[in-house]
Parts: C-alpha cells; sequence; structure tokens
C-alpha cells in the first residue's frame, strides 16, 4: 500500500484524526479557551466523539491544568487560538517543559489564502508575518508542526514519538480551513528507542557487581522515573535490592513513602541530617531519573561525590564519571530487577513524618501545629497538589500515607501553578481526593479557575494560607519588611460562592482549635472543601528557614 493513501478514511478531518491519536495515547480531555481561529479544534472537541473540552478561565490556567493532567495521566493537552492565546499560555508550556511533562499544545492558525497573502489579520502584529508566535515557543516545546492534509499522518505519529521522548511539550499549529479538510496518508510506523544490547549487558553488570561490592549503598529514585511511567519497575529493582532510598525534592512520592526502606527526604545541609549523613556517607548512591537543582540539593549544598554516584537518566547511564548514551531507563531498570543482589537492610533509622504538635484551641495557628495537622489529614491515595512558596516547603517534609501523591512545581516554580493544576489532576483522577494547598499570594494569580471543580462537579479539599504576602520572598530577600512582599488584602473564604462554588464548604480559621474543628467537618463532608487559613506573617516551616540561614551564611562568606 503507497504511503500517500489509507489509513484515513476520506470523513476523517485533520483536526478529527489528531484527537483520535492523542485519545489513543491517554488523553481524554483537553483543556483551553476558544477563539474564531481555533474554531475548527473547539467544535470538533465539543463534537463528543474525541477528547472533552474543559473551558478555563486563561489560557495560562489552561495550560497549567494540562500540566496537572499530565502528572497523573503520563500526557495533557491545551489549546488556544493564534497569538494572543497561546502567548498566554507560554509560561505553563515552558514550566513543562523544565519538568519533563508531555504536554500538546494545539493552537488554531489563520487560514492559508490569509496567510499566503500576509493579510493583516487580527491576533497578528500587522506585519504581515505568520511564523513568529511559533517560533516564540519553539524554545519550550521538543517538536512543532503546522499540520496539513498532507502531513498530518506523519506528523503526529512524530510528534507523539518526540514528546513522549523527550518527555517535553509540543507544538501543533492547524490553519483553519487545512483543519477541516479530510486527512490524506498513512502514518509511517515509528518505532520506540532501542538500547544497545551490548553496552546495556555491560552497564547492567556493572552496576550490580558494584552494589554487590559496596559496603553500604542506597537508592535516589527521581522523578523522571514517575514520567517514564516506570514507578512498578522501580519498586521492583527496590525490593529486589533491598536497599534503603531517599527522594529529593522534586521527586517526593515516586515510590510509596509508607514502606520499610524509605528512610526520608534528602534536601542536602538543610534538613534531615541523619539522612544526609547516611546517603553521603554510602559507598555507592544509584540515583535513578534525578535532577540536582537548587531546590532538591538544599540549595547545593549536598555532597554527591560523583565517583560513587551510579547515575541511570531516561535514555543514559553515567558511571564512574562517564556517561553512556543509547541506554533506555526502561532496560537498564528491568535488566537490574533480573540481576542485582538482595541485601539486608543496612540502616539503623527510618523515616519519621513531622512531630505531631497541638496546640491549645484558642492560640493562633503556628507552623509547627499547621503542617502537623495537615499532615495527619492526608489519606491514603489522596493526591496532594502544593505550590511553590513555603506550603510545598512545609509539607514536602511530611511522610505521606500509602498510595499518596505529592505534585510540586519545584524546578521551574511559577507562582499560580497549583490552583489549575489541582483542576487538571482532579480531572484525570476523578475517583481520587485532590488536595490543593496554596499561597495566598499565588492563589491571586489564578484564583478563578476554582470555578471550573463546581462547573465539573468536582470536589477538591482547598487550603489557602493566608499569611498576608510573599512569605518565603519575605525570607530571602534582603530586607524582609520591603513593601514589595505585601499584597491586597482578600477575603479569601468568600471567594467561592463569588466563584459559582455554591454548595461547597467554607472556613476561615486563625485559632488551633478552629483548625482542627474545620479539618473534621472537611474529612466528612460530601461537598468541594474551602478553608482559609490565617496565620502571622512569618510563620514559616523548617526548610524555607534553614534555606535562608543558609543563603545569609553563603552571603557572609562571599
Ligand atoms: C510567576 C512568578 N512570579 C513571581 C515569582 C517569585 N515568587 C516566588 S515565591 C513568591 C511568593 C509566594 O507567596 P505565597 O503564595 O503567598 O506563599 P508564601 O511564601 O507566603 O507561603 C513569589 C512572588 C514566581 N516564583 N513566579
Ligand atoms: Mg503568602
Amino acid at each position: 500500500m503507497s504511503h500517500l493513501s489509507g489509513v484515513n478514511a476520506m470523513s476523517t478531518t485533520v483536526i478529527q484524526h489528531v484527537l483520535s491519536r492523542l485519545r489513543d495515547v491517554g488523553i481524554h480531555d483537553v483543556f483551553g479557551v476558544p477563539g474564531d481561529l481555533s474554531f475548527p479544534l473547539n467544535d470538533a472537541l465539543c463534537s463528543g466523539n474525541g477528547p472533552r473540552w474543559i473551558g478555563c478561565s486563561n489560557e495560562l490556567n489552561a495550560a497549567y491544568a494540562a500540566d496537572g493532567y499530565a502528572r497523573v495521566k503520563g500526557a495533557g493537552a491545551v489549546c488556544t487560538t493564534y497569538g494572543v492565546g497561546e502567548l498566554s499560555a507560554l509560561n505553563a508550556i515552558a514550566g513543562s517543559y523544565a519538568e519533563h511533562l508531555p504536554v500538546f499544545h494545539l493552537v488554531g492558525m489563520p487560514p492559508m489564502p490569509a496567510q499566503q497573502a500576509h493579510s493583516v489579520m487580527h491576533h497578528t502584529l500587522g506585519n504581515g508575518e505568520f511564523d513568529l508566535f511559533r517560533q516564540m515557543s519553539e524554545p519550550v516545546v521538543c517538536a512543532s508542526a503546522v499540520m496539513t492534509p498532507q502531513n498530518v499522518a506523519y506528523e503526529t505519529e512524530r510528534l507523539i514519538y518526540e514528546a513522549f521522548h523527550h518527555l517535553r511539550p509540543v507544538y501543533m499549529a492547524f490553519p483553519a480551513d487545512l483543519a477541516l479538510q479530510p486527512a490524506l496518508g498513512d502514518a509511517w510506523p515509528i518505532g520506540s528507542a532501542r538500547s544497545d544490547p551490548v553496552l546495556l549487558k555491560r552497564v547492567i553488570e556493572t552496576i550490580a557487581s558494584t552494589l554487590e561490592g559496596a559496603r553500604t549503598a542506597c537508592i535516589l529514585p527521581g522523578f523522571l522515573v514517575a514520567r517514564a511511567g516506570l514507578q512498578g519497575l522501580m519498586q521492583t529493582v527496590v525490593q529486589a535490592s533491598g536497599l534503603p532510598f531517599a527522594t529529593m525534592f522534586l521527586d517526593k512520592s515516586v515510590l510509596d513513602e509508607n514502606q520499610p526502606g524509605y528512610i526520608g527526604m534528602y534536601a542536602g545541609r538543610l534538613m534531615n541530617e541523619d539522612v544526609r549523613e547516611f546517603v553521603e556517607s554510602c559507598d555507592v548512591v544509584l540515583a535513578v531519573g534525578t535532577l540536582l537543582t537548587d531546590l532538591n540539593t538544599g540549595a547545593f549544598s549536598a555532597r554527591l561525590d560523583p565517583a560513587r554516584l551510579i547515575s541511570i537518566g531516561h535514555h543514559q547511564v553515567t558511571l564512574q564519571g562517564k556517561t553512556h548514551l543509547g541506554l533506555e531507563m526502561s532496560d537498564v531498570l528491568a535488566g537490574l530487577a533480573k540481576q542485582i543482589k538482595k541485601r539486608q537492610n543496612t540502616i539503623a533509622f527510618s523515616a519519621r513524618t513531622l512531630e505531631t504538635v497541638r496546640d491549645c484551641d484558642n492560640d493562633p495557628i503556628t507552623a509547627a501545629a499547621l503542617y502537623s495537622c495537615w499532615s495527619r489529614f492526608v489519606r491514603p491515595d489522596d493526591i496532594v497538589v502544593a505550590e511553590t512558596g513555603t506550603v510545598s516547603m512545609g509539607l514536602g517534609f511530611a511522610q505521606l500515607p500509602r498510595g499518596a501523591s505529592f505534585y510540586n512545581q519545584g524546578l521551574w516554580a511559577s507562582i499560580g501553578w497549583a490552583t489549575p493544576a489541582a483542576l487538571g489532576a482532579a480531572v484525570a483522577a476523578p475517583d481520587r481526593r485532590v488536595l490543593l494547598v496554596t499561597g495566598d499570594g499565588s492563589h491571586q494569580v489564578s484564583v478563578q479557575e476554582i470555578s471550573q471543580f463546581a462547573r465539573l462537579g468536582l470536589k477538591p479539599v482547598i487550603f489557602v494560607l493566608n499569611n498576608g504576602g510573599y512569605l518565603i520572598e519575605r525570607l530571602l530577600s534582603k530586607n524582609p519588611a520591603s513593601g514589595y512582599n505585601d499584597i491586597a488584602r482578600w477575603r479569601y473564604a468568600d471567594l467561592p460562592h463569588a466563584l459559582g462554588c455554591d454548595d461547597w464548604m467554607t472556613a476561615r480559621v486563625s485559632t488551633c482549635g478552629e483548625l482542627e474543628l474545620a479539618l473534621r467537618r472537611a474529612a466528612v463532608a460530601d461537598s468541594a472543601v474551602y478553608i482559609e487559613v490565617i496565620t502571622g506573617p512569618d510563620e514559616a516551616p523548617p526548610f524555607p528557614l534553614h534555606l535562608r540561614d543558609y543563603a545569609m551564611s553563603m552571603y557572609r562568606a562571599q
């Protein structure tokens, strides 16, 4: 059969073809804001045959929602209109790029005749140029294409391949007239990446024997394991090895924290001194899909000796300081699962969660009491979406119950991400309870999106920490009293009502007694829950405080 005929019956349009392939790879919902240039996409998404359309309040939020969805389902999609829409989404797309999430960005474009005539169209810069916005997206996607009837079959497969190979966003533009034309041509089947078999065997043997010869060793499973959908295999390796494991901030909850081998969070010199001491003293540290970012390493205070570090990446392995390309993480883990020798657990301590703190009923809410209450509130299998700022830095050090997932945007760290990302996670996992924990400053960026939970009948539990400003910045900036860290005072607990979340349980709490009571009600509520927690402006958990002290000591040393 010629590759220019076949798979697509004449009745399948360009956009229908793409949407049906996106559904095949697990994308059942597409977030977005409509526009006249993307009507063909919007119509197809509302036709009832493909992924469902989830309208958002703005494109930035829609793309954050797609990011949150992708964290749960492995891939997500956002649909925007030309120029004005797509550029609003770019910050979020960059975040998905940084944090390795395959997000498909579908953009409606002016029709081809208008492009060819260099017409001065709305949503353009008025200069007759039509490729500029795709170029602006280029650095934050791993591949892009303008979809036509002739290339749609091939380009769809290529972009799907690229998105999953690199675990990064891709950009697909649809000229409005071409999107509705019949798709022509077959896809050339694209295989998946394979490891070099000889190298693979050698590297697996070396890793297994190095671990065997080590007096002490541990594993650092990383977020790329989750992104690549290899948590099951990683768990098998941990069990087969009998080795203890710790996680860094971005990697939190990649494996169940409720198991004997888990020793806690490793954050360089800033937290959990016993974990640091053990990890850094090991003869071998096996890192799998981790990134040594500033936050992960406790502001680069971690000291992992490269000579003792074995690092398994998504497509390569670094051993004794030498990187071997052409090795797939899935193949390396599968080989290790078979070959690794089990050893008895060599460590003498196990992870502990935050200390239980119970202040008296009428006391104001301290950070210690708050994070202790929050960590006890998390149930098995909950999804916790924690915003950049002090809340994620506090909750990140609570030990999670069985099956619970913790999501934060620890590398890109764009405030406002968590509220729509929690929406995306809730759409992706309607059977799991979603807890959103956000600071007031971050919530102000993207709060409108709580209305989509109500619109879709989803029931999240939302906590907004009202500490009257940008606490993390108060801690890290030269002058904590600088006015730029103050924000407008809002009555957060009144927002759900104004935003159409009519039957939600809401509460505003400022004492420990009120907090405990609200949490008891929330635990049994049959509706969504929105709790505004008021604390003093300086109530911070230990991690950001240590970060501040460490930063200060570094400044002084310079
Ligand atoms: C989009 C974006 N703008 C600005 C910043 C800088 N920034 C980092 S944290 C933060 C304040 C967060 O405040 P809040 O959500 O109230 O959390 P808190 O630290 O008070 O708990 C700001 C402005 C950022 N990370 N992202
Ligand atoms: Mg705040």
